[in-house]
């Protein structure tokens, strides 16, 4: 009788190990990434083009960050910083025809400042739900106001 208790606790916990495994997903961040492209600005226009972003927990993105104005922009949202998790932002520039890496950051990331005709990639797993609308670029244009205030902002939904 005690062996045979001891047999099926030996298999229960074998049964636990298993299912266990077979959640666990494994690195996350090593996955093929999802690429999404926004632009930050348009010749003459303070905008995020789309202005509504939308991911999904446990997939990796590669957030391609395009500035194709005249003007630096900020990519800035608090909220959705504290939503992922990043495994790098880099710096990509096309020398002789093909794609070459300038740079890579690690670590936590708040903002990102894309400079006029260049782009950075933000490399990130979503590990939250939400949605935030703090999206928005605080440079200040000639006048005083800044981006934000002329429309550049924008909604990013987790789910
Ligand atoms: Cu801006």
């Amino acid at each position: 009788m005690r062996l045979f208790v001891q047999a099926i606790a030996a298999g229960a916990a074998g049964a636990i190990i298993g299912s266990a495994a077979g959640y666990a997903a494994g690195n996350l961040a090593g996955q093929q990434p999802i690429e999404i492209t926004v632009d930050l600005g348009k010749p003459g226009e303070h905008v995020f083009a789309p202005n509504q972003l939308k991911f999904e927990t446990g997939k990796l993105y590669k957030l391609i960050l395009r500035n194709p104005s005249n003007d630096p922009h900020y990519f800035t949202s608090h909220g959705f910083s504290q939503m992922v998790y990043t495994r790098k932002v880099q710096v990509v520039q096309t020398r002789d025809g093909k794609p070459t890496t300038l740079a890579e950051f690690k670590g936590a990331i708040r903002e990102i400042e894309v400079y006029p005709g260049q782009s950075a990639e933000w490399w990130f797993v979503p590990v939250a739900t939400g949605r935030v609308t703090d999206l928005l670029c605080s440079i200040k244009d000639k006048d005083g106001k800044s981006h934000a205030e002329l429309g550049m902002v924008g909604e990013i939904v987790i789910e």
